[in-house]
Parts: C-alpha cells; sequence; structure tokens
C-alpha cells in the first residue's frame, strides 16, 4: 500500500520560485492529475479502522479559526466527539447567554473594552478566531489538566478545563494586537503560558500616534497559566507570529516575517532576512524582580528591542512561519515559509549566543525541503515531518542527516514526500509536542478540499487527512472535512485525559448561583422556589427525568427574572436543557450542574419553557410555563 502514496510530485505546477506571487496564486491552483493515484491510496489501508463500541487511541483537540470553537475530534478515526464553545456562542448549550458562561466572557476584558461594547449594547464579542490549542504540561509532556488558547480577533487567551471539557478563563492581553502564536511552557510545568501580538500597535495605543508605524511595537507575553493573570511581557522588534518553548524551561523562542517594521504587504516582505526572537526566560524573571521595567495597563514590561541579555535575534530567511521544538530536547525548527528551507537551531549553543557569539551560530541546520514550509512535527525517531503549502506535500527528513549536509557530508536529508490535499498548514503527531512522541499518526491541516468530498457549493471544508507514519513509508489513510477553519491541533494519547461523566455538587462554575441560593434561603438542589425582591424575581427549579421542579411560575411584564436551574439526575449522559420560547433563551445542564439565565420579561402572556436535551421517553412533556401579567 505504501508504495501507493508516493503520488506524483507536483513540482512542475509550481515553476516560479516561492514567493509571494506564488502565495498569491496557489489558491487557483488544482492540481487534478493527482485524484487517481490519491483516491486509490486512501482505499488502501484499514489501519485507522476503529470499529463500532471501540474507541479512539488518541484525543485529538482541534482549532477551529474563525469558528471560535474548540473541538474534540478521536483519532485515528477522526469522528467528532464534542465542541467546545470559546470564544463564539452557542445555541446548543447556551455559551454567551448563561450567567455562568457570561462571567466567563466578561470578567477578564480590558475596562476599555468593557465600555466599548457597553455603548453598543454589549457585555462581549461575539466572535474569535482561535488558532493554537495546546495541553498543560508535567516535566515535557501534557498532564491533562488544562487546554490554553489564542484570540487572534480579539487579542485574548482562554484556558479549557479538561476534566469538564469547558471553558473556565477567558481574558483579553492588554498592550498589544492580535495573539497568535500560543505555547505552554514544557519544563518543569505550565508555568508560562507564552502568547505572541502578531499586529504591531503604538504602545499606549491612545490615538497620539497614529500613522507612524516606526513607533509601532509588537509584545511578547507570559500569562502564569493557574492564575491566568498575565506575568510580564516583552517589548520586540519586528513582529510576532508562531512560538514555541524548550524542554528545559529556559528558552522561549518566536518566528518574526516582518523584521522591516513594515505595514504594507510589500513593506513586509522587503528584507532577504527576519528572525527568530529567542528570550531568556531566566534572565527576564531576574529583570522583572530587579524593576528594570515600565509598567502599562497594569503589567510590567520589558524592553528586549535590542539583542541583549532577554533577547537575541537570529536571522533566518525571508518571513518564517512555524516554529517547532523538537522531541529530542535539542533541535528548534524554524520554517521558512517564503524560503524552501527549514533552520535548525542547536538550543544547547543559545548561552553562548546570549554570551556574546555571533547569532547564527546557534544553527545547525538548513536543509532545502520544497516549496512553502510552514510548520513542521516529530516522530520521536530523530525524523521531522513539514507541511510545504505551496508544494502541497509532506516531506518527511532526518534532523541529523540534515545537521551532516549542512556540515559538508554528501547526505540527502529528504526521506519521503508525499501529496497532500491541498495547501497544508499546521501539522502535528501524535504526542509530537511532548516527550513522549510515539511516531503512530501524522495529521495534515489542509487549507483547501477543493475536489475532495462532494460539492457543497462555494464555501467548501478543510481536509485534515491522516497519515500512517508507523512504517517505513508514509501512507495517507483518511480524508477528514472541517467547518472553518482548523489551523491547529494536538494528539494526546487517550490515557492523558480523564474528564468526569457527572458534576460535582461542589464545581465552582456556579458559585454565584450558590450563593445567591443561599442569601434567597433556598436549596438549589431540591428549589422549586420564586422569590421577589422588588422588580427581580429569581425562579429556582430542580429537574429530574422528565420533569421540571416547578411547572409554572407567574412573573409581572418588566420583571428581571432569574432562573436557576439544577439537574438532580445522576445518570451517566443525562443532560437536560432548558428552552423559553420567544426569548432567545437555551442552555445545557449538565448531570448534578446548576446553570442559570437573567433576562427581562417584557412580553405579556404565556411562554412554554421546555428540555430540548432528549432525556427521557416523557422529554416531550418536560415543560412548563412562565405567565407575564401585564402592567396595567
Ligand atoms: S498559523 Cu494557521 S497555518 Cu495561525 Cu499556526 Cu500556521
Ligand atoms: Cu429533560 Cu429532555
Amino acid at each position: 500500500m505504501s508504495e501507493e502514496t508516493k503520488g506524483v510530485s507536483r513540482r512542475g505546477l509550481f515553476k516560479g520560485t516561492a514567493g509571494v506571487a506564488a502565495l498569491a496564486t496557489v489558491a487557483g491552483s488544482s492540481g487534478l492529475g493527482l485524484l487517481a493515484s490519491t483516491r486509490k491510496a486512501a482505499a488502501a489501508t484499514a489501519s485507522i479502522e476503529v470499529a463500532p463500541g471501540e474507541l479512539d487511541s488518541y484525543y485529538g483537540f482541534w482549532s477551529s479559526g474563525q469558528s471560535g470553537e474548540v473541538r474534540i475530534i478521536g483519532v485515528p478515526s477522526m469522528r467528532e466527539l464534542m465542541r467546545i464553545p470559546v470564544f463564539n456562542r452557542c445555541s446548543a448549550t447556551g455559551w454567551g447567554s448563561t450567567n455562568e458562561s457570561l462571567k466567563i466572557l466578561t470578567e477578564g476584558l480590558l475596562p476599555e473594552t468593557k465600555e466599548f461594547l457597553a455603548k453598543r449594547g454589549r457585555v462581549t464579542y461575539d466572535n474569535g478566531d482561535l488558532h493554537h490549542p495546546h495541553m498543560s504540561f508535567t516535566e515535557g509532556t501534557y498532564d491533562g489538566r488544562y487546554l490554553f488558547a489564542n484570540d487572534k480577533a480579539n487579542t485574548r487567551v482562554a484556558r479549557i478545563r479538561c476534566d469538564i471539557m469547558k471553558t473556565d478563563k477567558i481574558i483579553e492581553i492588554p498592550n498589544t494586537s492580535d495573539i497568535h502564536g500560543l505555547r505552554p511552557q514544557k519544563y518543569p510545568r505550565t508555568g508560562y503560558v507564552f502568547a505572541n501580538g502578531e499586529h504591531r500597535i503604538p504602545l499606549p495605543n491612545d490615538g497620539i500616534v497614529l500613522d507612524e508605524p516606526e513607533k509601532y511595537v509588537s509584545i511578547f507575553t507570559a500569562i502564569d497559566g493557574d492564575t491566568m493573570e498575565i506575568a510580564w511581557q516583552v517589548i520586540v522588534n519586528g513582529n510576532l507570529d508562531n512560538c514555541d518553548a524548550d524542554y528545559d524551561g529556559l528558552y522561549a523562542f518566536s518566528t518574526c516575517y516582518n523584521s522591516e517594521n513594515g505595514v504594507t504587504l510589500a513593506d513586509m516582505t522587503a528584507n532577504e532576512q527576519d528572525w527568530v526572537v529567542i528570550f531568556d526566560i531566566k534572565a527576564i524573571e531576574a529583570g522583572i524582580a530587579a524593576g528594570d521595567y515600565t509598567e502599562y495597563n497594569g503589567v510590567k514590561v520589558i524592553d528586549g528591542r535590542e539583542a541583549g541579555k532577554y533577547t537575541q535575534y537570529i536571522p533566518v530567511s525571508n518571513s518564517p512561519h512555524g516554529c517547532n521544538m523538537a522531541p529530542d530536547k535539542r533541535h528548534l525548527c524554524i520554517n521558512g515559509k517564503l524560503s524552501p528551507t527549514v533552520t535548525v537551531i542547536d538550543v544547547t549553543k543559545l548561552p553562548e549566543v546570549f554570551g556574546g557569539a555571533e547569532p547564527r551560530s546557534a544553527v545547525v541546520a538548513e536543509p532545502q525541503l520544497g516549496l512553502g514550509p510552514l510548520h513542521t512535527a516529530y516522530d520521536g525517531k530523530g525524523n521531522a515531518f513539514t507541511t510545504l503549502f505551496l508544494d502541497s506535500q509532506m516531506v518527511k527528513w532526518n534532523i541529523e542527516d540534515a545537521i551532516k549536509a549542512f556540515n559538508g557530508e554528501d547526505v540527502d536529508p529528504i526521506i519521503e514526500k508525499i501529496d497532500v490535499h491541498y495547501q497544508p498548514g499546521h501539522n502535528h503527531t501524535t504526542m509530537g509536542e511532548t516527550l513522549e512522541a510515539d511516531g503512530q499518526f501524522l495529521i495534515s491541516l489542509n487549507k483547501f478540499s477543493k475536489d475532495r468530498f462532494l460539492n457543497v457549493g462555494p464555501l467548501k471544508p478543510e481536509n485534515d487527512q491522516v497519515i500512517d507514519i508507523s512504517g517505513e513509508k508514509m501512507a495517507l489513510v483518511h480524508d477528514g472535512p472541517t467547518f472553518a477553519e482548523p489551523h491547529d491541533c494536538i494528539l494526546v494519547r487517550a490515557d492523558k485525559v480523564n474528564p468526569v461523566s457527572i458534576y460535582d455538587r461542589g464545581d465552582s462554575l456556579w458559585e454565584e448561583a450558590r450563593l445567591q441560593a443561599e442569601k434567597d434561603g433556598v436549596e438549589l438542589e431540591y428549589g422549586a422556589d420564586v422569590i421577589r425582591d422588588g422588580n427581580k424575581v429569581r425562579v429556582y427549579m430542580h429537574s429530574v427525568a422528565p420533569a421540571f421542579s416547578l411547572d409554572q411560575f407567574e412573573v409581572t411584564q418588566g420583571d428581571e427574572v432569574t432562573v436557576y436551574i439544577t439537574n438532580m439526575d445522576e445518570v451517566d449522559d443525562l443532560t437536560h436543557g432548558f428552552t423559553l420560547g420567544n426569548h432567545g433563551i437555551a442552555f445545557e445542564v449538565g448531570p448534578q450542574a446548576t446553570a442559570s439565565v437573567t433576562f427581562t420579561a417584557d412580553r405579556p402572556g404565556v411562554h412554554w419553557y421546555y428540555c430540548q436535551w432528549f432525556c427521557h421517553a416523557l422529554h416531550m412533556e418536560m415543560r412548563g410555563r412562565m405567565l407575564v401579567k401585564p402592567v396595567a
């Protein structure tokens, strides 16, 4: 089977050199000639089959780009298991309308954002652009506590609790614009979450500086993953794109594709070389402790624009993109994008660079791999897999051989190339960004699917392909359509993640509801109470399939009503819901959870509420009436 996956080289389709022109035309290329060979390859293996009733061996945590959520996908089957609302709103779970989710969505916003939104009658942003979901680490591997993810659109970072797979913190990052690259500290633990501000802006961005791009800055942020507070920031030269951290807890790295500090495409791609910024974590911590910072918006900000003790700038070819630390603890791969190369940096040489050695002295290899290298993943056996966006290929190469070739030996580091469909961005291997990289599967997250699926109109799905990398040869084994637009994913061995099935009644998620119930002298667990407090009305119900504890309640037009629902069922998978007709209200209540919503009852008349989560043979009957008395 594997021979068939070799496919046809697409190099001939792109005669030009890798550059802006080629990037601009790539969307129009089709590669139709490849179809026959690759379809055959896809059908030729059964290694991803997960039979009915069997479980996947990996959790895939998928970003969803402009959809703003995180998705859980079983790997290798590629079955979508769950969606976790993060920066988006969710009609099913009520994310963005329950009090509990609104608290998370609003409490971390900057004061000026709250003010800006309030003027528009809103309390939070409705969109997000989530590119990079990454799990917390302990000692170089996933520890199953949290997932962290960025929002490029509204400069936020979110944390997801992996015990319940719900978002529990969202913060907006001050002093910067458009958080893009995000990675957790790998060692000794997370620890810091590193986040790149991609777009350069004035600091402070208050309108005094406008069209003076030379005064804009880009900022690297370290967030404390335990408290979700900002630990410190560093101003850098150029912009910031992707980032990663080492396995020794000493350095973080970011790619910069705009060393020109330009604001137009032509400006930004003018220089032959950009750079990767190296951050010395210990030196920055010492600088903060010694008071070598300026405070902006309550955050301690270090100036790292000049190479020195805090930062070093290692030149690499024009417009690098992906930044991937290898599980050999030693090699960092910087993906060329506009250059056909990947630059390999030996992180054990970084102390010398900080000590004054020439920055490029840390570069130990620079293999030429093909057109448009964007991201690199690892098998834990010394091999790397790099996506070639322009070539629509995945290239497998050997790191040691690349180093030998760089030192003048006659070795070809490239082991194999296969076609992917089409234009891959990120890729990811099973456990590949940890010390436990196991070399089983590789995902290619392709930006275009074109003809790979039934035509669904002009907006087509992305295509996330599964490649079996356990053998000598790569074998493309599955095409997986996904909605807009996974940039990145991680593949976590199933035993690393242990979610609960039933909520703990003591969970802090509904702390405010618990406190309010105490004040009102009612029990959330067994409530069937309507508490009147001026024009505020608090309705406490619990639900046990197939009934709410109140089959009606009455309020007066204009009342501010809060409905608290507690699901007292203790059965796995027995979720109830609360939908209030013609009020735009619907939310999920998981087993043993409490959820609530607040609204103004300004529609006189009879309004039914019902459970929208099919829970019982009498699910349709699980409903009640809200009676709204008109004001005279
Ligand atoms: S980025 Cu999308 S292909 Cu936002 Cu990680 Cu590289
Ligand atoms: Cu409860 Cu449906």
